[in-house]
């Protein structure tokens, strides 16, 4: 990873200034990443935004409850009198346009680079100054740790709070592509100042959250021995398809499970994880979606009943 550091660092003298940003719906992996390498460009006296497009209310909860614990950033949004032209653009936790936390930036962007741990999707961003995807870390968190490490960048207690918060997010409590690495990155955010009670009262959920995935958990049901279906009765986010299905694979004799619901884009979201080696991207494919073998979504126009049974023919 050093040589990328070094990569970056060369970039990164060319500019004086920056705009960091993460993809729509900002989670902790994006926002501590951002936060992160925000702390870097102001150590290197550059001048920095992150972008958000909203007001903290808007967000999630604990994205909420993160920004409350942070001081003294500049953010920045479409409204903002600023000329982008001459701006740096780092993205980070995406590298699809449309996902970005606000796609018109690119009309007024000329330099980008991108920093994902994405599975890489067809319609990457192209054109930038450089684009490091690399689908084997367990998050961004992970990979800004070891810049911050190598930078020799102090951080505050807080901020190695939200990052460890957000690698365990991202890793669903070191359970998803942890490697040795992930828990080094751990032990370095430990020792940067993390703290554990603090990040429990972070990663505190309300009753009725918990109470809304027990329910359509209860309502899941098994297919073919050891694939669990849960259909989700609303409107629902992805993350939420992705957190159920997580989930479910913690329950015995699971070994594949797909959560599937209407999405506000009007299709229907599909998202399916494996434990085992068991391959669910094949699945995926026939539905037009993504991923590798153990975690993969798509959205479709095929009715539910369609995709059940492509799942149920696929899974034997
Ligand atoms: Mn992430």
């Amino acid at each position: 990873m050093t040589d990328l550091f070094n990569k970056l660092d060369v970039i990164f003298s060319r500019y004086d200034s920056f705009i960091i940003m993460g993809h729509v719906n900002p989670d902790l992996d994006s926002f501590g990443a951002s936060l992160a390498l925000y702390q870097r460009l102001k150590s290197i006296n550059k001048q920095c935004y992150i972008f958000l497009e909203h007001d903290c209310s808007e967000y999630s909860n604990l994205m909420n409850k993160a920004m409350c614990k942070v001081d003294s950033v500049n953010y920045i949004n479409s409204k903002s009198n600023v000329d982008f032209s001459k701006m740096l653009l780092v993205i980070l936790d995406v590298h699809q346009k449309n996902r970005l936390e606000y796609p018109n930036i690119m009309n007024s962007i000329n330099d980008i680079i991108i920093l994902d741990h994405h599975i890489k999707d067809p319609k990457y961003i192209n054109n930038t100054k450089l684009t490091y995807i690399n689908s084997n870390l367990s998050s961004m968190i992970e990979l800004m740790t070891y810049y911050l490490d190598y930078c020799e960048i102090k951080i505050n207690s807080n901020l190695a709070t939200i990052m460890l918060a957000g690698l365990e997010i991202d890793t669903n409590n070191y359970n998803l592509k942890t490697t040795s690495r992930t828990y080094k990155a751990a032990s370095i955010l430990m020792e940067m100042g993390a703290d554990i009670n603090t990040k429990r009262e972070l990663l505190k959920e309300s009753k009725d959250e918990f109470i809304k995935r027990a329910d359509y958990i209860k309502n899941s049901y098994i297919i073919n021995n050891n694939v669990a279906i849960c259909i989700l009765p609303e409107i629902s986010a992805s993350e939420t398809l992705a957190e159920v299905s997580d989930e479910l694979l913690t329950f015995e004799d699971v070994e594949q499970s797909f959560t599937i619901a209407k999405l506000e884009t009007g299709k229907t979201g599909v998202s399916a994880r494996s434990l085992n080696n068991k391959d669910v991207l094949s699945v995926i494919k026939k539905l037009n979606g993504g991923g590798n073998k153990t975690n993969a979504a798509t959205s479709t126009n095929q009715t539910i009943d369609e995709i059940i049974n492509i799942i149920e023919k696929n899974t034997r």
